[in-house]
């Protein structure tokens, strides 16, 4: 039997809220987490992060995407120019692979003829990852408590859940109903499973940071 290629990439783009919402809902993402990374501060917290960049870090499945594919939502998804008013904030790629690295670097130099500024995108080797509290993971998810304890997530659950990654995009509009219906034969979600999250969907909330 053939095996799963599992590969991990890690993302800053932002507030990180919706970023895990966004890179959960993508074919091929299997889980997502959020955290922080990119800096030396031992131990980060959300309210004393150092130098630390809010990211998400994903596991995806080769087969079913790619880091190609994953960098293109990565540069269509944020302005790369811009510079926030802390480094919480900034525009990362942190690499696991020499391949991640040179297709970072190389789509960075193809990205550039579409902005009249300077990407500024900070491109590193992966470092340490620090998981965020509990309360950032999932962070859309999680306000649907009723959904959450009909699918049996806790805290736990909702970092390491491949299904709580899709929710968390799907909740958050990252996929239209039908996408929604297409990537559903995956699961077997209940009757009243699958009516909240059509609700959720119909409703036109999008993520929020
Ligand atoms: N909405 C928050 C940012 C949250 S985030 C996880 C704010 O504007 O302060 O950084």
């Amino acid at each position: 039997m053939f095996n799963m290629v599992r590969e991990k990439a890690c993302f800053g783009m932002g507030c990180f809220w919706h970023v895990e919402a966004l890179f959960g809902a993508q074919l091929g993402v299997l889980t997502t987490k959020v955290g922080y990374s990119g800096g030396k501060l031992e131990g980060p917290t959300y309210y004393k992060i150092g130098d630390h960049v809010e990211v998400v870090e994903l596991a995806y499945e080769n087969e079913k995407t790619s880091y190609e594919k994953l960098l293109k939502i990565f540069w269509s998804n944020h302005d790369p120019t811009s510079k926030p008013y802390k480094r919480q904030y900034i525009s990362a790629i942190y690499y696991h692979t020499e391949e991640q690295k040179n297709l970072a670097e190389q789509t960075m130099k193809e990205q550039q003829s579409k902005h009249a500024r300077p990407i500024v995108t900070e491109i590193a080797p992966a470092g340490k990852f620090y998981d965020a509290e509990d309360y950032h993971q999932k962070y859309q998810l999680r306000c649907n408590p009723k959904l959450l304890k009909t699918l049996g997530l806790n805290d736990t659950t909702l970092k390491s859940s491949e299904l709580a990654a899709k929710l968390n995009g799907y909740v958050c509009g990252m996929k239209t109903k039908q996408e929604f219906e297409a990537d559903s034969k995956e699961f077997n979600f209940t009757d009243e499973q699958r009516q909240y999250i059509l609700a959720a969907i119909n409703s036109g909330v999008k993520a929020h940071c």
